[in-house]
């Protein structure tokens, strides 16, 4: 996956979005608050649909500022250079989004009472998902080969570096009663069911008519038409949306679409030697 980038403790950051400093200030000087809750995915998991669920039930329902302020500026990925001043005019409680992984987080999240909510998808929809991505985001180089596109996520020469070692890092916090856990199927399947979850999780109490408005106005389909959540509002020159959209399909399993049966199990054979020693029966592996 070819793009400008630069790296810092085994992770591809992009040169502009990020910067060597940004990162550095991310992890040893950003003050977490304790009620911030923070929507933290390998890229391609499933963030933006996060960050409408995380801000709807933040808001109860009331979708008006899902409709007024453009996503992306809504959770601001707190580890990227434009965050700075984002955040600083948000008022808590803060929903704020990262990418990185557990090693270069804050460190001052640790010694808080923060929250954080990880989303997991299924690595060969990351791929397809990711793939497509490259053909719009113009500091990519559309990427052409997708065999090759496999190897790079294995060898972790993508954005945000090795998908496997951002999952089992994050998953050793997964008996701490700040972490929930969630993944991309799990919410396609049962988006109530989730939102349900969530609210226990983070103590917001919602009625029935509220927890049905967060789940209306994050279904696919919803942020699809919403031109606050769709990115139509980042300039075409960055995201150039005439080449496919950002919010593409919406789906599980299009992988099958894309990847060879030699492929599949070609990753399949890679997938199960790195993920050993996880004892976890992910979602993605029950049902796909
Ligand atoms: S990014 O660029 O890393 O922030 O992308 P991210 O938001 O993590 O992932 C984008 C994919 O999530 C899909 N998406 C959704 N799927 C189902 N329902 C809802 N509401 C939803 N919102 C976003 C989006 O379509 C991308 O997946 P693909 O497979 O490309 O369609």
């Amino acid at each position: 996956m070819a793009f400008n980038h630069f790296e810092v403790k085994g992770t591809r950051f992009i040169k502009g979005v990020h910067s060597g400093e940004s990162v550095d200030y991310a992890e040893n000087e950003f003050q977490v608050l304790n009620d911030d809750v923070y929507n933290v995915t390998f890229p391609k998991s499933g963030t933006n649909w996060m960050i409408e669920i995380l801000n709807l039930i933040k808001h109860k329902g009331d979708v008006s500022k899902s409709s007024s302020v453009p996503i992306f500026e809504r959770s601001p990925w707190y580890e990227t250079v434009a965050a700075k001043e984002l955040i600083n005019k948000m008022e808590s409680p803060r929903v704020l989004s990262s990418h990185l992984p557990l090693h270069t987080f804050a460190k001052s999240f640790f010694k808080s009472k923060a929250k954080i909510v990880y989303t997991m998808r299924n690595p060969k929809d990351i791929i397809v998902s990711m793939f497509h991505f490259t053909k719009i985001l113009s500091i990519f180089e559309a990427a052409e080969d997708f065999e090759k596109f496999i190897d790079d996520f294995i060898q972790g020469q993508v954005l945000f570096g090795s998908w496997f070692e951002h999952v089992k890092g994050w998953m050793t916090m997964k008996d701490d009663s700040r972490f929930l856990f969630v993944t991309y199927e799990e919410l396609l399947q049962d988006l109530r069911g989730c939102v349900v979850r969530l609210c226990k999780f983070l103590g917001q109490e919602l009625d029935d008519a509220q927890i049905d408005l967060v789940v209306k106005y994050s279904t696919f389909k919803s942020m699809k038409e919403n031109i606050m959540s769709n990115w139509s509002q980042m300039p075409a020159d960055v995201l150039d949306q005439t080449k496919g959209s950002f919010m593409r399909k919406g789906v599980a399993g299009d992988w099958k679409n894309h990847f060879t049966v030699a492929q599949s199990e070609y990753f399949d054979k890679i997938y199960k030697e790195k993920m050993k020693d996880v004892n976890v029966n992910f979602f993605w592996e029950q049902t796909s």
